[in-house]
């Protein structure tokens, strides 16, 4: 019995979860959902996940003996697996680099996640300034593309990739892949950069596989 369970759907956003468990070389399973079925709508998934939504995680623990253990919200997940297991994904906690690392795991979910669905779907009313706790979508992307632009790179922080950029790396590969943004030239050798990476083409292979 492997010691994660990743409660998964294909082309949804538990695929960030896949990737990062892949880049982990986690022990893990996959718990298959179809949401035109619903099956992330029933009582058995919203124990684990009240919300009823995908990606959630379930953590047996080291020894396999940890009961109703569960994670659920992305940027929560992939902080959880980043701390539980130790890489060069993770900066140590309680060194500098701990800073830019939470900032952007959480940039993500926080800004730019909702500023997309702001654009995608826009509001007959807008909130009033200053209220909305993220800029418009605009604003993060040019934030992201600032930040992947600086010297020091491929990655989001620098040399190293780290657990942010999966959460940033796959909305970019969404809005990018549906032509939602042309991205800059730094951009484009980002998301290049991240292609190349192995653990995402397993991801990609597990999540679609060639036959299907
Ligand atoms: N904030 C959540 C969003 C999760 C989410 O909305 N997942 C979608 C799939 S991409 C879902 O499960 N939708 C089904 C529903 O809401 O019924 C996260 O980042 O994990």
């Amino acid at each position: 019995m492997a010691r994660f369970r990743l409660h998964h759907a294909p082309k949804t956003r538990s695929f960030r979860i896949l990737w990062l468990l892949e880049e982990l070389g986690a022990d893990y399973e996959i718990a298959p959902h179809e949401m035109m079925e619903g099956t992330h709508k029933r009582p058995e998934f919203l124990a684990i996940n009240p919300g009823g939504k995908l990606p959630a995680l379930e953590d047996r623990g080291p020894a396999g003996d940890w009961n109703g253990v569960a994670i659920s919200e992305s940027a929560a997940i992939c902080a959880y697996l980043g701390d539980t297991l130790p890489s060069d994904l993770t900066p140590a906690i309680g060194t500098p680099e701990r800073a830019p690392y939470a900032t952007y795991l959480a940039y993500g979910a926080a800004a730019m996640e909702p500023a997309l669905m702001d654009m995608a779907f826009a509001r007959a009313e807008p909130p009033r300034p200053g209220m909305a706790g993220w800029p418009d979508f605009a604003a993060t992307i040019t934030r992201i593309e600032n930040q992947i632009a600086a010297p020091g790179g491929p990655f989001l922080l620098g040399k190293t990739f780290t657990v942010p950029d999966v959460m940033i790396g796959s909305l970019l590969q969404w809005v990018v892949g549906w032509g939602m943004h042309k991205p800059s030239p730094a951009t484009s050798a980002y998301l290049a950069a991240l292609d190349a990476r192995p653990a995402l083409v397993r991801a990609r292979a597990i999540d679609a596989p060639a036959s299907a």
